[in-house]
């Protein structure tokens, strides 16, 4: 890692949650404070749905194609590991990369699948070895207000009770004492926008001047 430093990395912050949290909303926010702040940046988003096999999952998640369990979840894995280089090249040149979902979604929302073969430690095995984030943020929200914003319950896991356990298995993965258990910062994601942002960049801004003054010891 401190190689990279020298070379001057960026950040690499992930943004998790339930549906309808308020993700994409957050991220670009958080772009907007961190370009203000004189920072190079990248968004990116899984699942990336322009891709091949970002076509293959949007079927899927659109109901216009069914894949085994095991199937979808490692294509999932894969669409983060065909972009998985990209990431370290945008990381390496001293982009901050805010990610909209990232392998915390793909370990979950499977898990939370309830096929006794799909196990939360199965789901994780293809994800190690991806880009590590500097922050997790985890916006957390009631399904029952997830479902009142707008456009909740088109796609395939848009229902209440599969959300009740995404929700659960989310704060098993940031409370399990495992060695590789997934340190998430959470976040109340009910209150208004501008509330919500406001907690999320005291955050990233202390892990992305962390990670700049690695680079710049006299700042
Ligand atoms: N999935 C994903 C897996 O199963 N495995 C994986 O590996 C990955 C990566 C698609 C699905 O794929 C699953 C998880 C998902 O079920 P997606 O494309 O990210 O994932 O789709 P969604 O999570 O459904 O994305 P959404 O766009 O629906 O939700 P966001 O981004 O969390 O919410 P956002 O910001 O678009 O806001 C939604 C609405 O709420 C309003 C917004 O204006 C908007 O109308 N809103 C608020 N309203 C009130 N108060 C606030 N604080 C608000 N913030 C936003
Ligand atoms: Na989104």
């Amino acid at each position: 890692m401190e190689t990279i430093d020298a070379k001057g990395r960026g950040a690499f912050i992930v943004v998790e949650g339930l549906d309808r949290s308020g993700k994409t909303t957050q991220t670009k926010k958080i772009e907007e404070a961190l370009v203000g702040g004189g920072y190079k940046v990248k968004l990116r988003r899984f699942p990336d749905r322009t891709t091949v096999i970002g076509e293959m999952i949007n079927n899927y998640l659109q109901s216009k194609s069914d894949l085994e369990d095991h199937v979808i979840h490692l294509l999932f894995s894969a669409n983060r590991w065909e972009l998985a280089k990209q990431i370290e090249k945008d990381i390496a040149d001293g982009y901050t990369v805010i990610c909209d979902r990232y392998y915390y979604s793909g370990v979950v929302y499977s898990a939370a699948k309830s096929n006794p073969e799909l196990s939360l430690p199965w789901a994780r095995e293809p994800e190690v070895g991806l880009p590590r984030p500097d922050l997790v943020i985890f916006l957390d929200l009631e399904p029952e207000v997830a479902e009142e914003r707008g456009g909740y319950g088109d796609e395939k896991y848009e229902k209440r009770e599969m959300q009740e356990k995404v929700r659960k298995l989310f704060h098993a993965l940031n409370d399990s004492e495992e060695e590789e258990a997934e340190d998430m910062v959470i976040y109340d994601a009910g209150k208004s926008v501008e509330e919500v942002t406001k907690d999320v960049l005291q955050s990233v801004s202390s892990v992305s001047l962390a990670v700049k003054q690695r680079l710049h010891p006299e700042l």
